[in-house]
């Protein structure tokens, strides 16, 4: 599944490059490529896109090519996220990017170190190559994926919503040109018999007219599968009816926590089983007309506290049986989201190596109501009921369809069900019996245990002797220290404008 789940910036970034005239080699990592092999040895400059579960390989490989003599940048959720750290081990760190702010670090293209320099466009840009020209970045990219073949698209950046966890919260909502969209599908109509297409909008469907308009334009009913994130509050039946008769296979909406965000659930002031029932109500009524849907929970919310919470999830199960749970354990990314200066400054973010931050293996965020103990106790109980065999029966039984079911099967006794359940009892164990776990977990040493030292040597492979030093460690409360007490800090999920020296030299990219 991996290359189906690649990113579009990066393609972006390929596409723009070889428009300014640049000679751009692509590789997309999906996790199995043997980088040190596939990575082209001479380069001018390197793009590198990472989250911050990557970060680690970034930083290595930035080494890595720098002791060739390349210029290396990095973008994308971690640079965004960690812009002060990721300046340590790169010439150019991007925030926001647009056409404009790549060609300025194309014309210059210096080094800047030991620390590099940070760069961003004021906004989202206004427009993105589409698929027709990022098709010679994709292509090869879906051909290492053996069965399913998923397209990714963008129809909108940002949200009109406000939830104070998301790096969305405070970026306003734009739609990319709809012309542009109905050529895209068009054009992948001549490519696959039944293309298959992700919206990589982080919440799809905010203007549902004008985008159903333009699908219901460019491609005749049926002719292409389409799975998005959403939110329950734009999914009402007459959407949902919509939706089915445009080919949508899968929804992935965000219920998050039962004591919070009822805007987004359409619950409004309800909490709890209240919550509870109208969620699983409208859960059941999606099922009916889309054969997939993954339900999207964060725990440890600070307004969740005893078993109530983790109960209520189960009884949501039992409600609703025929939903995906995707669990999040409450992450904070540096400076993605305004409440992450609220963790900071009370002193409850943990420095957990960046290679953890994935959501799943580890919490870098104390939790308000919970000891760690409790907490790992709960998330265990609420695993392991999500996928046990009766309630892997029960989803089979409440889904629609081979692929649906083939899907939910795969996922619960794969890594990511059976594994993770596995990882965090593993985790959980060490609580009790290894000395270094709990002290670190508790913030009483920074000094990490060494079963995650060993997992980040295991997993960067031969990538870790390219590790520069020092770079398994952050400072967690970066974000709180740029800030002055009592601000929100909007302005600088902005970052600053870069000067651009003037240096046209075409290269290799
Ligand atoms: C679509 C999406 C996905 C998709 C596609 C993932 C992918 N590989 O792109 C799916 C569903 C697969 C996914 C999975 C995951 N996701 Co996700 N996802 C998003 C989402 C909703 C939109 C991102 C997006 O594409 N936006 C459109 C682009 C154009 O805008 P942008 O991201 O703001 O990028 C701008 C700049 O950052 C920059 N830029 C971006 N990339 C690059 C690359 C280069 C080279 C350069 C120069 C610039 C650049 O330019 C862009 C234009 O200004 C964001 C939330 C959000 N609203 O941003 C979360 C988000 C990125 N995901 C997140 C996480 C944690 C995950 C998972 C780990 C969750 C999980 N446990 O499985 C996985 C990891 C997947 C992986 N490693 O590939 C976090 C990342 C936090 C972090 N610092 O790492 C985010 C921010 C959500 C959050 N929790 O706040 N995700
Ligand atoms: S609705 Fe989703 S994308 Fe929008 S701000 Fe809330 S969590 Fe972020």
């Amino acid at each position: 599944m991996n290359p189906n789940l690649a990113s579009i910036m990066p393609q972006v970034i390929g596409v723009w490059c070889r428009e300014l005239g640049h000679d751009v080699s692509f590789v997309c990592y999906t996790g199995l490529e043997d980088l040190l092999t596939e990575l082209p040895s001479q380069v001018d400059l390197v793009f590198i896109g990472a989250f911050t579960e990557s970060a680690h390989t970034a930083y290595a490989l930035s080494n890595l090519f720098r002791s060739k003599g390349a210029i290396t940048a990095i973008g994308g959720p971690h640079a965004r996220c960690y812009p002060e750290d990721a300046l340590r081990y790169f010439d150019y760190v991007l925030g926001f990017t647009d056409r404009e702010t790549l060609h300025d670090i194309l014309r210059e293209c210096c080094p800047h170190r030991p620390l590099g320099i940070h760069i961003a466009a004021r906004q989202q840009p206004k427009t993105l190559p589409g698929v027709r020209e990022r098709w010679q970045f994709i292509e090869p990219t879906l051909k290492t994926a053996p069965l399913i073949k998923i397209v990714p698209m963008l129809g909108s950046l940002g949200c009109p919503y406000t939830c104070s966890f998301c790096i969305d919260a405070a970026v306003p909502y734009q739609s990319l040109d709809f012309d542009g969209i109905q050529e895209d599908l068009r054009f992948l109509l001549t490519k696959f018999r039944r293309p298959m297409v992700a919206w990589h909008d982080p919440n799809f469907g905010v203007r549902f007219d004008d985008y159903l308009d333009v699908i219901e334009r460019a491609v005749p009913r049926g002719r292409i599968d389409f799975i998005a994130e959403s939110s329950l509050s734009l999914l009402s039946e007459p959407h949902l009816k919509r939706l089915e008769r445009n080919g949508f296979q899968a929804l992935l909406p965000g219920i998050e926590s039962w004591f919070d965000l009822g805007n987004k659930s359409k619950t409004g002031a309800q909490i709890g089983m209240e919550k509870v029932r109208q969620v699983a109500e409208h859960v059941n009524l999606i099922l009916r007309y889309i054969p997939y849907v993954q339900a999207n929970f964060v725990l440890g919310l600070d307004t969740d506290q005893g078993p109530e919470p983790f109960e209520l999830t189960k009884r949501f199960l039992d409600l609703a049986p025929g939903a995906f749970p995707g669990y999040s354990l409450l992450t904070a990314f540096g400076r993605a989201a305004p409440l992450n200066l609220d963790y900071q400054r009370a002193n409850r973010v943990l420095p957990f190596p960046f290679h953890f931050l994935n959501n799943n293996q580890a919490m870098n965020v104390t939790p308000r109501n919970y000891s760690w103990r409790a907490f790992y106790d709960h998330v265990i109980d609420l695993t392991a009921y999500s996928f046990s065999w009766q309630a892997i029966a029960r989803r089979c039984r409440a889904t629609r369809g081979l692929t649906a079911r083939g899907m939910n099967f795969v996922r619960a006794v794969s890594t990511e069900g059976f594994g993770r359940l596995r990882y965090h009892r593993d985790v959980r164990r060490r609580l009790d019996s290894d000395p270094q776990f709990l002290p670190y977990f508790d913030r009483e040493t920074t000094e990490l245990p060494g079963y995650y030292l060993d997992l980040v040597r295991k997993d960067l492979g031969l990538l870790w002797e390219w590790l520069p030093e020092g770079a398994l460690e952050h400072d967690p409360n970066a974000y709180s220290k740029s800030e002055p007490e009592g601000t929100h800090a909007l302005g600088s999920l902005l970052g600053i404008a870069s000067e651009g020296r003037k240096n046209p030299a075409a290269g290799r990219v």
